[in-house]
């Protein structure tokens, strides 16, 4: 299919690249570093040979958020945002930008958002889960009170927040002690998002601002296939454990979340989020360079799905949410 728009598509600068060396060392790391530090040769090479007319960058992960000091992690969200504006210039039909953005400090993490929609013309922002702020070992999710004023900032300019993974602590990994294989894209990261996802639902976020959008990646992080449950456990009790949003989980996430298809190119699974949250909300997506463009388009090119579905996934949707 041509003309798809594709919106977990990351780059690198000199500052953040090696946050990215962990989870591909070795001989493939000479392959990912080319990959991540390009953006206007073989990515667009990739994005002609597999249909992708726009793709909407992001920093690589966590970069910014694992940076404690808040002084640092803002020059260089700033440094990362205005590089992507100036490669976005060289190719406006192209490329467009979602922000990095320094949650060290909830002001500074606004005022750089509203800089990055207002004057670099981004159409969002991308964060790589919670922040560690002043100190390594702290993780801070944005359910914090801490954040209300920021996330009326989001909410206020209408552009979508995408939430992307990152792993957890090491000190706080133990589960995955032992078993390294489990940590990035095969478990942790979508275990990590899931909840940080849905401590933002139980906090009330999307009652204060009922119009806020999240996108999550690979397709819901597993979410879509425990929605069902995680309303429904021990029914029986009459008031299981509260939280402070005024609704049901599902109805929160079928009305403030976009799923996209970033490295999780399986038919099933794009069903079971399409039945759970609706076609409007799926959006087609690669998550390069960490996973292949020609492998997403194989896959969704020939799936088997109606072409008004493939039409709304693989471009109208993101065409209309950001206002392309
Ligand atoms: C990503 O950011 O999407 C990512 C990584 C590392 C490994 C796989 C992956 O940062 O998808
Ligand atoms: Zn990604």
């Amino acid at each position: 299919m041509d003309g798809k728009v594709a919106l977990e598509e990351h780059f690198a600068i000199d500052d953040t690249i090696e946050d990215s060396k962990v989870f591909l060392p070795g001989d493939v790391w000479t392959e990912l570093r080319a990959r991540l530090m390009d953006i206007q040769e073989r990515r667009l090479r990739e994005m002609d040979a597999t249909g992708i007319e726009v793709s909407i960058l992001s920093l690589n992960a966590p970069a910014v958020q694992a940076i404690p000091d808040p002084a640092r992690a803002d020059e260089i969200a700033r440094r990362a945002n205005d590089y992507l504006a100036d490669q976005i210039a060289k190719q406006p039909g192209r490329f467009r930008g979602f922000a990095a953005l320094p949650l060290q400090d909830p002001e500074r993490a606004a005022a750089e958002h509203r800089r990055c929609i207002d004057d670099l013309g981004f159409v969002g922002a991308l964060v790589n889960g919670f922040s560690q702020i002043e100190v390594a070992e702290s993780a801070v999710y944005y359910d914090d009170p801490s954040y209300n004023d920021f996330w009326a900032e989001v909410a206020a300019c209408g552009m979508p927040f995408y939430l992307h993974p990152r792993n957890p602590l090491r000190s706080w990994g133990q589960i995955y002690d032992g078993h390294k294989w489990l940590l990035g894209p095969t478990w942790a990261f979508g275990q990590e998002t899931a909840v940080h996802a849905l401590r933002l639902i139980a906090c009330g976020l999307f009652d204060r601002h009922p119009d806020l959008q999240i996108v999550l990646g690979h397709l819901g992080e597993g979410i879509p296939y425990s929605l069902w449950r995680i309303d429904n456990r021990n029914a029986w009790t009459k008031s299981p454990h509260p939280y402070p949003a005024k609704r049901q989980v599902a109805e929160y996430f079928r009305e403030n979340f976009y799923l996209t298809t970033s490295g999780n190119f399986h038919t099933p699974t794009m069903m079971q989020a399409i039945t759970e949250i609706g076609v409007d909300r799926v959006l087609y997506s690669t998550d390069w360079p960490f996973e292949n463009m020609d492998h997403a388009a194989e896959w969704f090119d020939t799936a088997e799905i109606d072409e008004d579905t493939r039409r709304k996934i693989g471009r109208d949707n993101a065409w209309q949410l950001f206002k392309l």
